[in-house]
């Protein structure tokens, strides 16, 4: 009896002490790609393909809308962008905890139209009208604005439509120190207009020359949340980018031969030290890699940063005299590969437990007759994403959001997707802690249950520790 009662009250306290340890939510945030739609098969990608997923997403940006040069009203882009975006707000009758944003702007959207329409109250509030009558039409909760950057310098950007349709275009960039005190404006002014309840997000800088832009701290009163780009630290599709370095390492890379000396970790801590609560910080997390093309390396050697690379000259246009390896066969963006990509092509692959970040090498041509030997990869995979979700409750972060569904592993048989890495944050973030060193589900198993998994299992013959995440979904 003194022991049944014992057993109880351990039973208790334990419970107790999860909740208070862990009494914050940590959310999950995902953003949705219209352009996806345009990937070949199997990587096709539409609000449909959403389903296994979207009840453990909280919330979720469509991205993205524009708006326009002269009225400074919001528009979609996309010919399917309504019935896209009825599918999604539909899934919340299925999550009644989903929120669905309307993200503005994003990397091909000139900088230099924010600042302009940031730099009168008559344009920042034509703007603003337009977006409230938006978000009403489509039923969305809020907003995330995706300005990249205020104070920018021009650039020449190659935007590539197919390898040969590649247009320059050009953007002015931004003005400082208007841009910051213009922006600072407009949060304020935005969140009046749209009011308390009103979802607003900003997506914002990895790099400190560019969030010290940002009044950060001011700014944080009228968001909910950061969605904080801790992501592409080092790419490989620009001109001058040879030397070999992580996409997203959580912890700061120890080689310094070239290499990017950046991390999540560096970027979180200079949120916070500006001031900004941990609660409204999402971290970011890629589903893809950066690829470059590397021959004949010799042994173990592929299994670390600061690498030289060649250029393999199979990019289109303007690309093909950077570094970056020929583009993935679905998403066809030069030194780019979707993380589903990845595993189709096959590589060999390394942990590097420093960075937390996978690394993966074609010693041969891939059996699909796409990836080329010599092709490799930096990017972050399941053992990474159980660090990050870890880091995510030890610094008490708001949650973490990654960037995009439609990169996530699929079969590819049935073109279904499987949700391997999203699965694997929903779990790691409802822990409060990450899944790290889980074990591996893959064994076969006796149970009925199992029979998806092992089907699951068969399509990462590659990557088997991927396995587990997939269990996750199909064997509950
Ligand atoms: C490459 O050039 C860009 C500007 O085009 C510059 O910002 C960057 O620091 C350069 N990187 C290296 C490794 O030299
Ligand atoms: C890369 O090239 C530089 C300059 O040629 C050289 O100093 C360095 O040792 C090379 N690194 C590796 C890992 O081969
Ligand atoms: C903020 C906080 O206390 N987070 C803790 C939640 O619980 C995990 C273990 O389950 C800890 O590692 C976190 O530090």
């Amino acid at each position: 009896m003194k022991t049944l009662v014992a057993f109880i009250l351990f039973l208790y306290v334990c419970k107790s002490s999860q909740l208070q340890e862990n009494s914050t939510k940590r959310v999950m945030g995902a953003y949705f790609a219209n352009w996806a739609q345009y990937h070949t098969k199997p990587y096709t990608y539409t609000p449909e393909k959403l389903a296994p997923i979207i009840g453990k997403v909280d919330q979720l940006m469509y991205s993205f809308l524009y708006f326009d040069d002269n009225t400074y009203n919001v528009r979609l882009i996309e010919p399917k962008d309504p019935e896209f975006i009825k599918t999604i707000t539909g899934y919340k009758s299925s999550n009644p905890n989903l929120k669905v944003i309307a993200s503005i702007g994003g990397w091909n959207f000139p900088s230099a139209l924010f600042s302009k329409m940031m730099s009168s109250s008559e344009s920042r509030s034509a703007f603003i009208k337009s977006l409230k009558d938006t978000l009403e039409k489509y039923q969305f909760d809020g907003v995330d604005i995706d300005w990249e950057y205020p104070c920018s310098s021009p650039r020449t950007d190659y935007v590539k439509y197919t390898c040969a349709d590649i247009k320059d275009s050009h953007d002015a960039g931004g003005k400082c120190p208007d841009d910051t005190n213009n922006l600072l404006m407009f949060v304020k002014e935005l969140r009046q207009s749209l009011g308390s309840d009103a979802f607003i997000s900003f997506a914002s800088p990895g790099s400190k020359d560019k969030w010290e832009k940002w009044d950060l701290k001011t700014m944080s009163s009228y968001v909910d949340y950061w969605h904080v780009m801790t992501y592409d630290y080092t790419v490989s599709d620009i001109k001058n980018s040879s030397v070999t370095a992580p996409n997203a390492p959580l912890y700061t890379p120890t080689d310094t031969n070239g290499v990017v000396q950046w991390s999540i970790d560096y970027t979180i801590t200079g949120y916070l030290a500006a001031g900004v609560p941990a609660n409204k910080i999402m971290l970011g997390i890629p589903l893809y890699g950066h690829t470059w093309y590397i021959p004949n390396i010799k042994g173990d050697e592929w299994q670390s940063y600061g690498l030289n690379a060649s250029i393999q000259g199979d990019c289109c246009g303007s690309f093909k005299s950077t570094y970056g390896a020929l583009y993935g066969k679905g998403s066809q963006l030069c030194g780019t590969y979707m993380y589903s990509e990845i595993v189709a092509a096959g590589p060999l692959y390394y942990f590097d437990t420093k960075t937390k970040t996978a690394i993966a090498y074609m010693a041969k041509d891939s059996q699909d007759g796409w990836t080329k030997a010599g092709t490799w990869f930096t990017y972050n995979d399941k053992n990474s994403i159980d660090a990050i979700a870890k880091y995510v409750g030890e610094k008490n972060l708001g949650g973490a959001f990654i960037f995009d569904t439609s990169e996530d592993s699929l079969s590819y048989e049935t073109g279904e997707f499987t949700y391997t890495l999203m699965s694997a944050l929903a779990t790691g973030l409802k822990g409060g802690g990450g899944n790290e060193g889980q074990k591996n589900f893959c064994a076969p198993s006796p149970s009925s249950q199992c029979n998806v998994c092992q089907k699951c299992c068969k399509n990462y013959l590659t990557i088997q520790r991927d396995c587990d995440a997939c269990v996750v979904i199909n064997c509950p």
